[in-house]
């Protein structure tokens, strides 16, 4: 039994998913989900934002095998702050079939780097959503940022796409490569040929080293489910321009989804609508995945 109650408000992932009309490449890879606890195991952080339900190793990877992935990259959620055990462990169950994405803090040391390396880990992100963190100095990131470097990791950013002015100098100093969380969240009732889709689209074009994942419409799209048209042209011109370095994911458990649950079988329905060839497509799932998070396998 866990001491954790999920927020009131919490939209629980589903349960029942349909089977996709797309059938995604072989050796695809979800390449952003999460896990949640169980909280019961592996307690939520005192400094968290939100408390959710609980979403297992187990469960992620009953719906990676549903919906036809074979591997899948797990990015530590912020409700277990820099506290990575629920995320090692669903690594250590995974049989090598998953990678993941770690919150550490400036003070790691090597040895804990390492460990977390052995397991895994292949890179740190850094969180700017108001709503989910409290913010990070930016000498400490880059503290971490140079600490990670030398393990050949990748620093995952996530912010709002207002905030993009702000942060763009910050994130075209970092060393490493960098992946951008859901295109930098863009507000789709904006044009796509708009200024502010333009400074994203100019952060990718001037900086070989930054990566976009075209996932979320859920999160981004105003017309809503279940095709979230409005945030196709978006994810589209990020895949045709940066085919070589776009990643998707689910984002399962799918936190913070306050109108609706996205149905997963459903959200892979999308991809064929964003990377519009086979070629697009075996790049987005297989090719640039497995580049970043299993490059020895592609040696
Ligand atoms: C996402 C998005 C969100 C949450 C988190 O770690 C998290 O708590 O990433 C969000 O609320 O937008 O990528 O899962």
């Amino acid at each position: 039994m866990s001491d954790f109650v999920m927020d009131p408000d919490w939209l629980c992932w589903a349960s029942n998913p349909v089977r996709p009309s797309f059938k995604v490449p072989p050796g695809a890879v979800d390449a952003h989900c999460h896990v949640f606890g169980p909280g019961a195991r592996f307690p939520f952080a005192p400094e968290r934002k939100y408390t959710p339900c609980d979403a297992s190793w187990q469960q992620l990877f009953a719906l990676r095998d549903f919906l036809g992935f074979e591997r899948n990259v797990i990015v530590q959620a912020t409700c277990h702050g820099s506290d990575n055990r629920a995320l090692v462990d669903a690594l250590q169950n995974s049989h090598g079939k998953a990678r993941g994405v770690a919150t550490v803090k400036p003070d790691i040391t090597l040895q804990q780097l390492q460990h977390l390396h052995d397991v895994g880990v292949r890179g740190v992100r850094f969180n700017f959503v108001k709503r989910l963190v409290d913010a990070l100095p930016k000498d400490g990131l880059l503290e971490v940022a140079h600490k990670i470097a030398p393990l050949g990791w990748h620093i995952v950013i996530y912010f709002e796409g207002q905030e993009l002015p702000e942060h763009y100098d910050f994130f075209t100093s970092l060393p490493t490569t960098v992946v951008v969380d859901h295109m930098g969240r863009p507000d789709v009732s904006r044009s796509v040929d708009g200024p502010e889709f333009g400074l994203f689209l100019k952060l990718l074009q001037e900086n070989p080293n930054i990566w976009s994942k075209v996932s979320c419409p859920e999160r981004l799209s105003i017309s809503g489910p279940d095709k979230y048209e409005d945030v196709i042209p978006f994810a589209k011109r990020v895949v045709d321009r940066f085919p070589d370095r776009v990643l998707w994911g689910t984002d399962w458990p799918h936190p913070n989804m306050k109108n609706h649950m996205p149905d997963d079988g459903k959200l892979v329905d999308f991809v064929p609508m964003i990377a519009t060839t086979v070629e697009l497509q075996k790049k987005l799932l297989v090719d640039n995945p497995m580049r970043l998070y299993w490059p020895e396998e592609t040696k």
